[in-house]
């Protein structure tokens, strides 16, 4: 199974949307394998946003992102980053459609709700900045029979 890194971002925390988050991610079949809720410290801001230390917005991104409690989690199932992505929504919520978290659920690129890996080797980079291999862990959903063929 594929996984992905999911966090609700400060905002989404203060709004108490961390619950409806994880609803919609465990509807749709995904699991759960590893959460944290936790103010991220600097270094692992740079290290999450690394391509973004030039853009323009990055200084205000980075004051949102340090501004209170992130809910970080690790999410498994099939094509988990590409799921996840669609569920997600486009990155800015005027844009983003009908149903997805953002499109539902925000109004402001600046104010965005949730961050998710944009691909299977993002992933694997983002797990690796916020969770050690032990805090991962192993179980079985018993619904696991029928959400795939
Ligand atoms: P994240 O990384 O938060 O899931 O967002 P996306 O993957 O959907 O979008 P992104 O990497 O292009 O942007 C990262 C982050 O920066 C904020 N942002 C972005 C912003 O405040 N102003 C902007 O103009 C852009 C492009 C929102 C998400």
């Amino acid at each position: 199974m594929d996984r992905t890194f999911v966090m609700v971002k400060p905002d989404g925390v203060a709004r108490g949307l961390i619950g409806e988050v994880i609803t919609r991610l465990e509807q749709k079949g995904l699991k759960l394998v590893a959460a944290r809720l936790e103010r991220l410290p600097e270094k692992r801001v740079m290290e999450q946003y690394r391509e973004h230390l030039e853009k323009p917005f990055f200084p205000s991104l980075r004051h949102y992102i340090e501004s209170g409690p992130c809910f970080l989690m690790v999410w498994e199932g099939r094509d988990a980053a590409a799921v996840v992505r669609r569920i997600v929504g486009a990155t800015n919520p005027a844009e983003a459609a009908p149903g997805t978290i953002r499109g539902d659920l925000a109004m402001d690129i600046g104010r965005n709700v949730i961050h998710a890996s944009d691909s299977p080797a993002s992933a694997a980079r983002e797990i690796a900045i916020h969770f050690p291999a032990t805090e991962i862990v192993t179980y079985k959903r018993v619904d696991e029979p029928v959400l795939y063929e």
